[in-house]
């Protein structure tokens, strides 16, 4: 079976900004290359405080070992509190201290997880006091 990208529409290259669909949902938007937040492609995602994007993963094999990883960008001021929430089903709920994070401009992070259930949903929340660019964001089975 190839190992293929368990998040679609992960670069929000399909999207039509603001709109974050296809595949995702929620209260964050998506923004072109005329703001110039991208990191690859010409549209990224946009999750200020407290917004979330959330889409149903391809399907996963229960047992075996993924990896999420996404590139988040602080574009306005760096944060000072709070956590970004990056929540799997049948995932413990991986949250990322934003006052930690990188500051400005791009900068990866991904965790590994063991996958409990086949049909998961991944959801991205914005809990810091900051706003937030999202870009690249993808579930590789290791
Ligand atoms: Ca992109
Ligand atoms: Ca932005």
């Amino acid at each position: 079976m190839p190992n293929t990208d368990r998040v679609r529409n992960g670069g929000f290259e399909q999207s039509t900004a603001p709109n974050l669909a296809p595949f995702w949902t929620g209260t964050g938007t998506t923004e072109n290359s005329i703001d110039g937040d991208q990191l690859l492609g010409s549209t990224n995602g946009d999750v200020d405080q407290l917004q979330f994007i959330s889409q149903q993963l391809l399907p996963l094999e229960v047992g075996e070992v993924y990896e999420f990883s996404a590139a988040f960008n602080f574009d306005v001021d760096p944060p000072t509190s709070g956590t970004i929430d990056v929540d799997i089903t049948g995932v413990s709920l991986k949250r990322f201290q934003a006052v930690n994070m990188q500051s400005s401009g791009y900068a990866f992070y991904s965790f590994q997880f063991k996958a409990s259930v086949a049909n998961a949903t991944l959801t991205i929340t914005n809990n810091s006091d900051a706003q937030m660019d999202i870009d690249l964001i993808s579930i590789f089975k290791k």
